[in-house]
């Protein structure tokens, strides 16, 4: 058998003479590129330098280093005899080990100094290209990309007499090709920040806006941050404003939840989110004259569009949840919703187009800095999202399942009969809860959302939020509620926090108590215990779905105590049975369906 053959080439330089050493007393014959060549021989180390091999000298001031067929040629032929003859008739030795590592291009451009000549100069070219034919052809050779690397290496190919093995082999094969593919994404991290950033003059964009950069992360000390893809272009322009990460969070996640509830049911939808979970989400279905005073849209001179009618419902469903929210529309947004959105406090909108007067409107809320995104309707999300919890990629398939009537058919109780305005309701409220940050439950009427109970660790938790906050928009219906003497000038959010105040019965004392009290030309009397019973047993044929099945039967009973009629949840708790015998003491229609939809 012929010597051995290891070609190094070796930017950090760590413990580069005890390895090189080592291989030499084993019997290796050492081959290297210039620097690393030159500290070997220094240290009295017996070495070839790759230009003895190539016959060509580094050029180009060290940019053509290793790149040659005689370099190259030696690390892919394979055992086979056609590979072996071609390195024979150009005499060509073969190499069976390879040590290298790269140019440090994160380190570089790290630097504040760096410059863009700089940082192309530190692109490894020789190297990545030595890593990877070696990793390719690891049936047969070694690639060494890591000092901490070099011990275990030596002392396998001491015990196996020149032959590590393949499982060894296979190991640093993967290892260098992780690190050549972080090492390409570093760069073209870099330059996607040089080349095709939002953020850049027109002028000076050299291609599809890829990347835009963020204020800062969730808070503001999780900077930088960044939105981007890694092809073609983002999604969306910014029209007004600049987006911040959660602004983002709640853009994507309300304008997938508006997209597909216009597709399941053939009407504009509207989205209100805070926090990643909506406050409110609803279709376009007309709002009679006292769900216009309710959601304060009474007074709106503008006709109500179907849009508009939904972001009205959107909106007003939880007031309080809602004050400061990320807007999701699933139609282009026209003056009627602009005009509704431009007297709410709100943060941004996110939708797949703007009539000009509609633009206009909302380019002038919060001094000019709301943030207006328009998102491409055609756009498909890839089918695999990956993501970074502490460290550790996580990667799962897209939650593409459809939400339509078919998801209800299975009602497993004695009265089965859902009517349509019904299956709307739960396609509105288990569309949500795909979007919702789990545990969640929602309650949903008239096409919207009317309680939801999102992100608690308890489902009866989430099933006594969301009725808690059905029965609160349901007082909001009390024509005590409606007939409120307020002072002329109270401001719309002073007035749902008092209204909210109200219909919550807190007990309020000092201050507080005279700053409510001030909101009124008479200090209205708070609504008895027998008022709001009395009240509370008008509410009927709720709909409400859970994002996971019920563990036990007090569900069913609490979400009965708002009103619901219908039910949908899946299937699969031990109590189920018992279950389905709580939904029939109460003649609710409960629909089994087969789908968990947990959302984070
Ligand atoms: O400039 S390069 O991309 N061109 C090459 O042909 C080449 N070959 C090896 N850089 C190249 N290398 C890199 O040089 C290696 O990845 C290693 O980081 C470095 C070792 O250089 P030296 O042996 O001169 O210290």
């Amino acid at each position: 058998m012929s010597q051995p053959t290891a070609l190094l080439s070796v930017y950090d330089k760590t413990d580069l003479l005890e390895f090189a050493k080592g291989l030499q007393a084993a019997g290796v014959r050492l081959l290297g590129s210039g620097g690393t060549a030159k500290k070997i021989r220094d240290a009295g180390i017996p070495i070839e330098d790759v230009s003895d091999i190539t016959k060509a000298p580094e050029m180009l001031g060290g940019r053509v280093k290793t790149l040659h067929p005689a370099v190259h040629g030696g690390i892919l032929a394979r055992s086979i005899p056609s590979d072996e003859a071609d390195l024979k008739a150009h005499s060509i030795d073969a190499i069976s080990i390879v040590v290298c590592n790269l140019y440090p291009f994160t380190s570089t451009i790290a630097k504040s100094s760096c410059t863009l000549a700089d940082a192309v100069e530190e692109i490894d070219i020789g190297g990545v290209t030595l890593l990877r034919a070696a990793a390719k052809n690891h049936e047969r050779v070694s690639v060494i990309s890591d000092p901490a690397d070099y011990t275990q290496f030596l002392q396998s190919w001491q015990s196996g007499n020149g032959d590590v093995g393949q499982a060894l082999r296979s190991t640093l094969a993967l290892k260098a090709f992780e690190m050549t593919s972080r090492y390409d994404e570093a760069i073209s991290g870099y330059f996607r920040e040089q080349y095709a950033s939002a953020e850049l003059p027109k002028e000076k964009l050299a291609g599809p806006v890829q990347r835009m950069a963020l204020r800062y992360g969730a808070n503001p000390h999780q900077k930088p941050a960044q939105a981007f893809v890694t092809e073609g272009e983002l999604p969306f322009k910014t029209l007004c404003g600049s987006p911040g990460y959660i602004n983002l969070l709640d853009a994507l996640n309300s304008y997938a939840l508006v997209k597909e509830l216009q597709e399941a049911l053939g009407l504009p939808a509207a989205a209100s989110f805070k926090h990643v979970s909506p406050a409110g989400a609803a279709v376009g279905i007309e709002l009679d004259e006292t769900e216009k005073k309710v959601y304060g849209v009474d007074d709106l001179k503008e006709p109500l569009t179907p849009l508009a009618s939904a972001y009205a419902r959107a909106r007003g469903a939880d007031r309080m949840s809602s004050f400061g929210d990320f807007i999701g529309l699933s139609a282009p947004c026209d003056l009627a919703t602009a005009k509704i959105i431009s007297r709410e406090v709100s943060d941004g909108i996110i939708a797949p187009g703007y009539s000009p007067e509609a633009l206009e409107v909302l380019k002038k809320k919060k001094g000019g800095k709301y943030c207006v995104l328009q998102i491409d309707p055609d756009y498909t999300p890839e089918d695999t999202e990956t993501r970074q919890v502490f460290g550790v990629h996580m990667q799962q398939k897209r939650n593409d399942c459809k939400i339509d009537a078919k998801l209800f058919e299975n009602v497993v109780t004695k009265r089965k009969e859902i009517p349509s305005s019904a299956i709307t309701d739960l396609i509105v409220a288990t569309l949500a809860l795909k979007y919702t940050q789990s545990n969640s439950v929602a309650y949903a009427l008239h096409g919207a959302l009317i309680g939801l109970g999102a992100g608690q660790q308890s489902r009866i938790h989430c099933t006594r939020l969301a009725g808690h906050k059905a029965d609160l928009w349901w007082l909001r219906h009390h024509p005590r509620v409606l007939a409120l003497p307020f002072k002329k000038g109270v401001k719309r959010a002073e007035k749902a926090n008092a209204i909210d105040l109200f219909v919550g019965g807190e007990q309020l004392d000092g201050g507080e108590k005279a700053q409510w009290e001030g909101n009124f030309d008479t200090v209205p009397e708070p609504l008895t215990e027998e008022e709001k019973k009395e009240w509370a047993g008008k509410l009927e044929g709720v709909s409400c779905s859970s994002d996971a099945f019920f563990p036990f039967p007090d569900n069913v009973h609490r979400a009965r105590k708002s009103g619901v009629t219908y039910l949908a949840a899946a299937s699969g708790s031990v109590m189920d049975a018992e279950c389905i015998k709580a939904a029939d003491e109460h003649d609710i229609v409960f629909a089994h369906t087969s789908l968990r939809l947990f959302h984070h």
